[in-house]
């Protein structure tokens, strides 16, 4: 499939040592995918879904202990500590190759290894770049092809270029003991070894266009983030773009696919999806941030994903996707918690076993996840496949958080942006491995995926900023759609009526309404956050009203000064020599600005 001497030589070096049975090139045809899919079926590897009701739809359960990334097994190994950085695991490259070198010895015995070529972006485009993903798994191959481009063409358009990605994948013993998720940036190479879940295997997604990317951007002066790309559409059929970075499980998805309320529909709003995990963000000739999502397909969450919360998710996943980690009906459609009210009865749940919805457990895994192919949208974006990307009109953050943080803010300018970016804190979620629900810091919510010292990538923010004229730069907000009341229960509507809360920050950006200048930031009067039409009920007996909308938007002093103090500590993880300048002077203010306020 090619006479390309650096990819050969790489993959005669990897099957050397892994030892597969057989080597099988990957060359994306359908006749190729087809004959793995039956091959995968055969083995139980992967289930057929009801073809009636999900065409080519197909089921997988992973290992129980393998359900979501895995942080503390993940590493960035550089050849100094220092250039991973405080929030990164690291070991020395040499060390690292030798411990994996003792793990994959071997591994494929008796299995198949599969060469997979893909593109990150559309491929032959300026933007895109490569990569070739080794794996002894079917189920990766099958998720890899709806989650990038794959195949001869990726080949086609590398040419003789050793300008790739390498990626080694092998399950061998799902040893959650031995499973190690090892990036070297310096090499271009990815390790995955005893994982067969999503963000550890898919080694295009995280690994690549988030660790490996975010390294090569700050080298050659671009920036990979885990961020969202909308359109939103007026009803003169001007579209403004928005990117937004929100901690995993905390609502990209939903957000990039959001359908306006009914009140802003029959004005003749409408958004469009153009990413939901990644974009790769670059400057464009007129000197404007453009954003373009590497991926091809979605990998999200499917719990809460239902007709009224995310129908355009929903619709994305009747055709063509892969589910994994769901229920199983037995009429072979799917299901999960929050898909409707009615759990199917006599049937397994998500790890086979036999359940009963009546006791209070879980059917599906709270990380269970569909594959599906970004086109199956019904609200894709028309640029989803334009090289040049979209220009941005604005940047979001945005956590879960139960206090503290307002419905949403604006930073004053990029540099305070930035440092808003750099304190992003959220409640952990599934879908990472470890405890659920605890408040830890996650920057620009990179803190699982930066590939380098993330005191160094808050440099190369503020270094992107000035490469922008400042009426060319993208104005920066924190969002928060979490707030809870004293029993738990989320006061603002969320998901359609988010767009609310987007319509305030273009209207800032356009210069169009005033803002209240306050300790954190601007905030919104809360006349100008249009309310009109929302039907919430936060707990019986109590709707969502104006005076709710006040409390969304109140700051309390006291919290934020115990939140400067968290800073403070967050910060000191960081050499002082790298932590630049301008996010210490803005804590400085932030701290001075709150205790005036007192
Ligand atoms: P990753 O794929 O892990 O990066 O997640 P994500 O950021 O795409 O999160 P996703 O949109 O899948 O949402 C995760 C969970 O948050 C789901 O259970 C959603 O139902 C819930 N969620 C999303 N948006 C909102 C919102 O506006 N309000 C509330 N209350 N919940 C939301
Ligand atoms: C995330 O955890 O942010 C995801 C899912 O998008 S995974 O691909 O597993 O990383
Ligand atoms: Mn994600």
């Amino acid at each position: 499939m090619t006479n390309n001497k650096a990819v050969l030589d790489w993959v005669q070096e990897m099957v050397a040592m892994t030892q597969p049975d057989q080597v099988v090139w990957i060359d994306g045809s359908e006749e190729q995918l087809d004959a793995l899919r039956r091959e995968a079926v055969s083995t139980g590897e992967i289930e057929l879904l009801n073809q009636d009701l999900l065409p080519g739809c197909y089921y997988h359960r992973t290992a129980v202990n393998d359900v979501a990334r895995v942080e503390d097994r993940t590493f960035i190994c550089t050849p100094t500590k220092e250039e991973a950085g405080p929030t990164n695991n690291w070991m020395d490259p040499a060390e690292m190759y030798a411990k994996l070198k003792g793990l994959y010895t071997g591994c494929m015995k008796g299995r198949t290894c599969y060469v997979l070529p893909y593109s990150m972006g559309p491929v032959g485009s300026p933007f895109a770049k490569y990569g070739i993903e080794l794996t002894d798994s079917i189920y990766v191959v099958l998720n890899m092809n709806i989650m990038t481009r794959i195949g001869q063409k990726v080949l086609d358009a590398l040419g003789d270029s050793p300008d790739y990605i390498k990626g080694l994948h092998a399950k061998a013993n799902i040893d959650p003991e031995n499973r190690y998720i090892v990036h070297f940036p310096q090499d271009n190479t990815i390790c995955s070894i005893n994982s067969g879940y999503g963000g550890n295997v898919l080694l295009g997604k995280k690994c690549f266009a988030l660790r490996i990317a975010s390294y090569l951007g700050r080298d050659e002066g671009w920036m990979a983030e885990h961020m969202l790309i909308l359109g939103i559409e007026n009803p003169k059929g001007e579209v403004k773009y928005i990117a937004a970075a929100f901690p995993s499980a905390c609502g990209k998805t939903n957000l990039a696919m959001l359908i306006p309320p009914e009140y802003y529909r029959k004005k003749g709003y409408k958004v469009w999806t153009v990413g939901d995990d990644i974009a790769w963000i670059r400057i464009g000739e007129d000197g404007r941030m453009y954003a373009v999502n590497p991926e091809y397909g979605f990998f999200g969450v499917a719990p809460g994903t239902n007709e009224k919360s995310n129908p355009n998710a929903l619709a994305s996943t009747r055709k063509n996707t892969i589910f994994t980690n769901v229920v199983k009906t037995a009429d072979g459609g799917v299901w999960w918690e929050g898909l409707d009210k009615n759990p199917p009865k006599g049937v397994n749940n998500w790890k086979g076993e036999p359940w009963d919805p009546s006791d209070g457990s879980k059917g599906a895994h709270p990380n269970s996840r569909f594959t599906a192919p970004a086109k199956n949208c019904p609200c894709i974006s028309p640029e989803f496949e334009n090289p040049k990307g979209v220009p941005l009109s604005a940047i979001v953050f945005g956590g879960r958080r139960a206090k503290t943080a307002p419905l949403v803010y604006e930073a004053r300018d990029w540099n305070h942006g930035v440092f808003i970016g750099s304190i992003l804190a959220s409640e952990t979620t599934a879908a990472a491995t470890g405890a659920v629900g605890v408040v830890r810091r996650d920057p620009m919510s990179m803190l699982p995926f930066c590939g380098y010292n993330m005191a160094d990538y808050f440099q190369h923010w503020i270094d992107m900023g000035k490469k922008v004229a400042k009426d060319k730069q993208p104005k920066i907000f924190n969002v928060n759609w979490f707030r809870l009341d004293d029993e738990g229960n989320f006061l603002w509507p969320g998901f359609g009526d988010n767009l609310r809360v987007l319509l305030w920050m273009l209207d800032r950006c356009e210069g169009k309404v005033d803002a209240v200048e306050t300790a954190i930031g601007y905030l919104p009067k809360p006349e100008d956050i249009n309310i009109e039409g929302i039907d919430y009920k936060i707990k019986d007996g109590k709707m969502f009203d104006e005076s709710v909308l006040k409390e969304l938007l109140s700051i309390d002093t006291q919290s934020w000064l115990d939140d400067v103090e968290n800073i403070k500590e967050f910060y000191a993880k960081f050499d002082p020599a790298r932590l630049p300048k301008e996010l210490k002077e803005n804590l400085a203010k932030l701290e001075q600005n709150l205790k005036a306020s007192k």
